[in-house]
């Protein structure tokens, strides 16, 4: 089955299942890219339609060599841009946590102390305003999601920890 039959599938059943639930861009766009666009392999996205897509590796290093290993893959750390994202990102560090309960995303304030930013440059804005539990910070400078049952959130660890981690990549056309 051809790419482009799997994404016009995946279009259809967004249009049968997802009416309403969120904008579909096949629903009310047919002529979009959104026939035509879908996640690198291994790479799924939070919610149909969406050009983010992500993977987690389960291969453990620190923030660094995650970034690095991610880049390599033609992109970069993970940035969560909402509630949708943070719970689907969630519950796929949460299978992991026979290797790690931590999994690395791209929120650091390595270049100044307290100014956290995205590895992909993005806005902030969600993870402050809506973030139930921004962490006290204190003197560490790389972001992982803690997956731990009742201590569920972004955690500012030290950055050499050894952590599983989530890519990020757009989809492609
Ligand atoms: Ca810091």
């Amino acid at each position: 089955m051809g790419v482009k039959t799997v994404s016009i599938l995946a279009c259809v059943l967004v249009a049968l299942l997802g009416t309403g639930a969120y904008p579909s861009n096949c629903h009310n766009h047919p002529t979009s890219n959104c026939h035509y666009r879908v996640c690198p392999n291994g790479y799924s996205t939070a919610k149909a339609g969406s050009h983010r897509c992500f993977q987690l590796v389960t291969k453990q290093m620190g923030w660094q060599d995650a970034l690095d290993y991610c880049k390599k893959d033609g992109g970069t750390l993970a940035s969560v841009h909402g509630y949708q994202e943070y719970q689907f990102l969630l519950s796929m560090v949460k299978k992991t946590q026979g290797i790690s309960a931590y999994s690395w995303i791209g929120l650091n304030d390595l270049d100044q102390e307290g100014s956290f930013v995205w590895t992909d440059r993005s806005d902030t804005e969600w993870f402050w305003s809506k973030s139930a539990r921004a962490q006290q910070w204190g003197e560490e400078d790389c972001v992982a999601l803690n997956s731990y049952t009742g201590a569920e959130g972004f955690d500012d660890i030290t950055c050499s920890s050894g952590c599983t981690f989530i890519c990020m990549r757009a989809a492609v056309v």
